[in-house]
């Protein structure tokens, strides 16, 4: 390759090879020539698939085992030296203990195979913020996929320089036995080796593994949050764009809000696309914060992709994508299920002539795209910027049927803090485990946080305790349903809708109504003109429940106990503060039933009663 590895990366890369015997090595400098190559060799391999080239040029798809479709979250591990810092939330195995478990399957795992080490670099060249790392892995689809999620090649060598400060990260399929599984992760030797696996967040591991679960770590020690968040910046027709970033578990709609096409209403807005999975965020000088989105590409979920539910996904998805898992029809385009009329007959995920009479559907359900940022019509250019964009809104948003209204807002950062860290959401696919199961996910990140979670709600009331011009922080669900199912809310381009209210908001200007809860829309502040909701759905879509509510409480304790003297005191008032609030309000409303609102509160926030 252009350029020379320093020394420490050298001896790292001549440990790995002792360990796994390799039949070669190969060092990956990121060039166009070596991207042919090394798919000419993944052809040949069977590794990728070659997709119509006249209809989708330079798209190949990738088939995974069948017993390798999603992250497996039983068998990733924090690896720190205590337990408790690792927290209840984690798998943690002892570092001696997980070096020799995983040394023993990466023995001699690669002595029919070639090695290749990517250096890829996670932020922008010019930021002394952004983070090296090396992956040694065996896939060559890690490595096509590592290229475009990331900037990999002889920038990272030139940024890394002399240093030592890179993430050393192992990787190696094995034989894909579930059984000789593990993604551990090393903070304290700024390592991840990972084993047994080639999909996704399990195997590209400047994704999960680097940019979150070891970086949430360093920016706990550093002063910075490293969040599975989208980042969008937001346009009006005046020409003045909000930044909002927003944390949603897995297969939860990053994705699709990060690049959200507004609805016809909504003429003369526009929407750019900053990242739609990862954000490392950072207090600035004038005490706001900024955010960066260190990926350089989309890992996306492919079923209920459309040209009505993101045209900009399918937009970019002509030319140079890689897809894992999804249906191939016969004239070598793909199709997932979602995406338009079924297909009369296609090939499925695992290769088999599929119809619509079928009983499985032809794409995994977490298929995926993997495509470069550039080639997204919304694209921000604000994605170069080292110092990213000024936040003046935070989502969390989660997969609720019931309880959690359309939007809210919290009354303080503490309060925004307590919402995030409560959050609660139905199982997806994105991980391997029964799908549709309520459960906490706090923040986003329950399968990400490389460290205590209570440590990190800590830190997350560090940082805003700093913060002169804190963004607002907010609750929303697209995902409501009415009894017999249906979503109540039409949720994509609409979405709009609601996060016009948030930018109003963050201007002050939105109108909102106190509730026990937070803060919500006034009446007629979320326009619904010309959708064509269910009647009643609005009344519904806001409905405070109470008992639901109630028994959301009892087991948020149940979350919060198992952190013992770690809790931020805080969380626990912020609790008790919540279930007072509904208690009078409930007394109140047995009185009166469906009593309006109480106070219409202007944009400015008060304190919390
Ligand atoms: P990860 O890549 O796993 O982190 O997922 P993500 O959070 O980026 O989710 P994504 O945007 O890919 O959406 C996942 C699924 O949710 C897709 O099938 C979408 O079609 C669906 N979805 C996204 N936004 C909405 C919405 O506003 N309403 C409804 N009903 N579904 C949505
Ligand atoms: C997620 O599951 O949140 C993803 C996909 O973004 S993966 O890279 O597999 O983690
Ligand atoms: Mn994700």
């Amino acid at each position: 390759m252009g350029v020379e590895p320093n020394k420490a990366v050298a001896a790292w890369v001549d440990e790995c090879a002792r360990l796994c015997t390799p039949r070669s090595i190969v060092w990956c400098d990121g060039s166009e020539e070596e991207r042919a190559q090394l798919t000419k060799v993944a052809l040949e391999s069977g590794e990728l698939i070659e997709l119509n080239q006249d209809k989708l040029p330079g798209c190949y798809l990738h088939r995974s085992a069948p017993n390798d479709v999603a992250r497996t979250e039983k068998l990733t591990f924090i690896c720190c030296p205590e337990k408790e810092d690792a927290g209840p939330t984690n798998n943690w195995m002892a570092p001696d203990e997980a070096y020799e478990r995983l040394g023993g399957i990466f023995k001699g795992s690669m002595r029919d195979r070639t090695m290749y080490v990517v250096p890829f670099l996670m932020g922008s060249p010019s930021s002394q913020f952004s983070k090296v790392g090396f992956q040694v892995t065996d896939s060559v689809y890690a490595v096509l996929n590592l290229r475009i999620m990331t900037r990999m090649g002889a920038v990272a060598v030139e940024h890394l320089g002399d240093s030592e400060d890179f993430t050393r990260g192992l990787h190696c399929r094995a034989d894909l036995n579930e059984e000789r599984r593990f993604i551990c992760h090393f903070p304290q030797d700024n390592t991840i080796w990972s084993v047994g696996s080639g999909y996704g967040g399990n195997a590209l591991l400047s994704k999960k593994c680097l940019a979150l679960r070891l970086a949430s770590a360093y920016g706990r020690q550093e002063g910075w949050l490293a969040e599975h968040m989208l980042i969008v910046g937001l346009e009006s027709p005046q020409g003045e764009t909000t930044y909002i970033a927003a944390a949603f578990p897995s297969a939860c709609g990053k994705t699709n809000m990060a690049m959200l096409v507004p609805s016809g209403r909504y003429e003369g807005w526009k929407v750019w696309t900053v990242g739609d999975d990862i954000a490392w965020i950072r207090p600035g000088k004038d005490g706001r914060l900024y955010a960066v989105n260190p990926e350089a590409g989309f890992f996306g979920v492919a079923p209920g992709t459309s040209a009505r539910s993101n045209p900009s996904a399918m937009a970019m998805l002509h030319r140079d994508a890689i897809f894992t898992n999804v249906a191939e029809k016969k004239d070598g385009t793909v199709w997932w299920e979602g995406m338009e009329p079924p297909p009369e007959e296609c090939t499925d995920w695992k290769g088999r002539p599929w119809t619509p009479a079928s009983s499985e559907t032809a794409a995994h359900p977490n298929s995926r795209f993997t495509v470069s940022i550039k080639q997204c019509p919304s694209y921000s250019e604000e994605w170069e910027n080292p110092r990213g964009v000024p936040l003046s809104a935070i989502l969390f948003g989660a997969r609720r049927g019931g309880v959690i209204p359309l939007v809210y807002e919290s009354y303080t950062w503490r309060h925004g803090v307590y919402m995030g860290a409560t959050m609660a959401s139905e199982t997806t696919a994105a991980a391997t485990g029964r799908v549709g199961v309520l459960r906490r996910d706090p923040f986003a990140m329950l399968p990400f946080c490389g460290y205590n979670m209570a440590d990190y709600w800590r830190h997350w009331l560090d940082v805003g305790s700093g913060l002169k011009h804190p963004p607002r922080i907010y609750r929303v669900n697209w995902f409501r349903t009415e009894k017999d199912g249906r979503f109540l809310w039409p949720g994509f381009g609409e979405n709009m809708r609601v996060l016009e209210w948030v930018i109003s908001r963050c201007h002050g200007k939105g109108l909102a109504v106190e509730t026990p809860i937070g803060y919500v829309p006034a009446p007629g502040a979320i326009s619904v003109e010309g959708l064509d909701l269910s009647p009643g759905a609005m009344d519904r879509l806001f409905e405070i429940d109470h008992p639901g509510w109630i028994s959301a409480l009892e087991s948020q304790t149940v979350l919060f106990d198992k952190f013992g003297d770690r809790l931020p005191q805080e969380m626990r008032q912020e609790h008790d503060a919540l279930e007072k609030r509904l208690t009078l309000s409930y007394a109140g409303t047995r009185v009166e039933r469906r009593r309006a609102p109480r106070t219409t509160v202007s944009a400015e926030r008060h304190p919390p009663r």
